[in-house]
């Protein structure tokens, strides 16, 4: 069965992976200023924002999810994060448990790369002050290319012999040796197109194979790079360097730090704050507002005051958000998510007894260009399935592939065909 998308937060130690976690989730992850406070990898939940259905209809006010939430058509959906301890240089001959956590990576979906951008960490996580982060970028993908050339490398010989003597051909061979990392047919088919190989694989040199597997985790492992820390008064030269060389589709500005306290201020009444926007709203503004009790929220001391000010200052009007929920936005988007809305009953959309007036309460992510059929076994499972509905109670065709807006609300007639 499709196994549910998983993000993986990789990065070196306190560059804020936790934090980021913490940000981005109910789950509290240790968070110290010293390298390896995560020894083991984490998994947590994390909310991902998406465009719902129930708007498409003009039912938000109806919509009332089993999981995450709705707020006028912003839908917050869940999914799986894994928080991997510190990487640093050399990881993938083991320095610091590298290889250790390089395996807790095998199977993510796509990467986020947390890095301190404020130049405030050397490469092991040490305090320090101007480092140069962009160096960062490069050498963490480098741990992760050696990590899976080591692999591969370690066996070349006897995958070479085999290769030969059971006349397989790459992709089945190739297959073979990443299947450990998650990786399909389909995925090892679409890279070695995309490189246009000529050669035959018992022919490759180490420039090929290296080659082959820099396209491998191009493919298996899209990558977000975040980067954090953008509340310090360092950051901004970094950023300015970093977004030179960096394809920006790749990049996300975020201070992980803001987005937790302020998520924390709102749940103890200080500040009425909408996860992922610029806005903050103290129970002053809210009297300025026009709104005598403002909007019951509590009295804020002076020191608070003047941190949130600085927040909006150095954050949230520079940058128009914390950044962390579009992290995960873009994580979905280089992984092409689209999310499904299974109804029982395809005219109102609902999914309980009659009577009741509730819409979409389910929704599954499914990955770029999955079709009907895999929809429907995500979903039901095993079980068999006369027909399915789509939006208007028309039927759709089981290979037809789902979209956003196109064959993402399915209702499965259960039974035999
Ligand atoms: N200024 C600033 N500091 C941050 C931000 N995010 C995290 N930090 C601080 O950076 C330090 C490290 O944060 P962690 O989240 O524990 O880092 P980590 O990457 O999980 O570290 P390891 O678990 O050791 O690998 C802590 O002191 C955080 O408070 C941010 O957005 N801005
Ligand atoms: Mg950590």
């Amino acid at each position: 069965m499709p196994r549910d998308p998983l993000i993986g937060l990789v990065g070196k130690p306190s560059s804020g992976k936790s934090t980021t976690l913490n940000s981005l989730t109910d789950a509290s992850s240790k968070v110290g200023n010293f390298p390896f406070t995560t020894i083991d990898p984490q998994r947590a939940v994390g909310y991902l924002q998406i465009d719902c259905a129930c708007a498409r209809f003009n039912k938000q006010e109806h919509c009332k999810p089993n999981y995450g939430s709705c707020k006028n058509g912003k839908r917050s959906v869940p999914i799986e994060l894994l928080d991997v301890a510190g990487l640093v240089p050399g990881a993938h001959e083991g320095r610091g448990l590298g290889n250790k956590f390089l395996d807790d990576l095998r199977h993510a979906d796509a990467l986020v790369h947390v890095v301190d951008v404020s130049g405030t960490t050397d490469a092991e996580g040490k305090a320090t002050r101007g480092y140069d982060p962009s160096e960062d970028i490069v050498w963490l993908r480098g741990e992760i290319v050696r990590w899976v050339l080591g692999n591969l490398m370690d066996k070349w010989g006897s995958i070479r012999r085999r290769h030969i003597a059971t006349k397989s051909n790459a992709v089945d061979t190739l297959q073979g040796q990443f299947s450990g990392y998650g990786a399909t047919s389909t995925i090892v088919a679409r890279f070695l197109d995309k490189m246009g190989l000529k050669s035959a694989l018992e022919t490759w040199d180490n420039d090929t194979v290296e080659a082959v597997v820099n396209a491998f985790i191009d493919e298996k492992f899209p990558t977000v790079i975040a980067l954090n820390k953008i509340d310090h008064p360092d950051a901004d030269k970094n950023i300015a360097k970093i977004a030179k060389k960096q394809d920006p589709q790749s990049i996300v500005l975020c201070s992980a730090i803001t987005e937790v306290f302020l998520r924390k201020l709102a749940k103890q009444g200080y500040v009425r704050y909408e996860e992922g926007s610029e806005f903050v709203d103290t129970r002053e503004d809210l009297i300025a507002d026009g709104d005598p009790d403002g909007g019951g929220l509590k009295e804020l001391d002076e020191k608070l005051k003047q941190r949130i000010e600085n927040m909006k200052d150095m954050v949230l009007y520079r940058f128009g958000s914390t950044g962390v929920v579009e992290v995960l936005s873009r994580a979905a988007k280089l992984l092409g998510l689209v999310p499904v809305f299974p109804v029982r009953h395809i005219h109102s959309f609902g999914s309980g007894a009659a009577g009741n007036t509730t819409v979409f309460r389910d929704c599954v992510l499914v990955g770029k260009n999955s079709t009907v059929r895999d929809a429907a076994r995500k979903i039901m499972g095993d079980v068999p399935i006369a027909y399915i509905e789509g939006a208007g109670g028309v039927r759709v065709a089981e290979d037809e592939i789902v979209e956003v807006g196109k064959n993402d609300i399915l209702s499965f007639k259960v039974g035999r065909a």
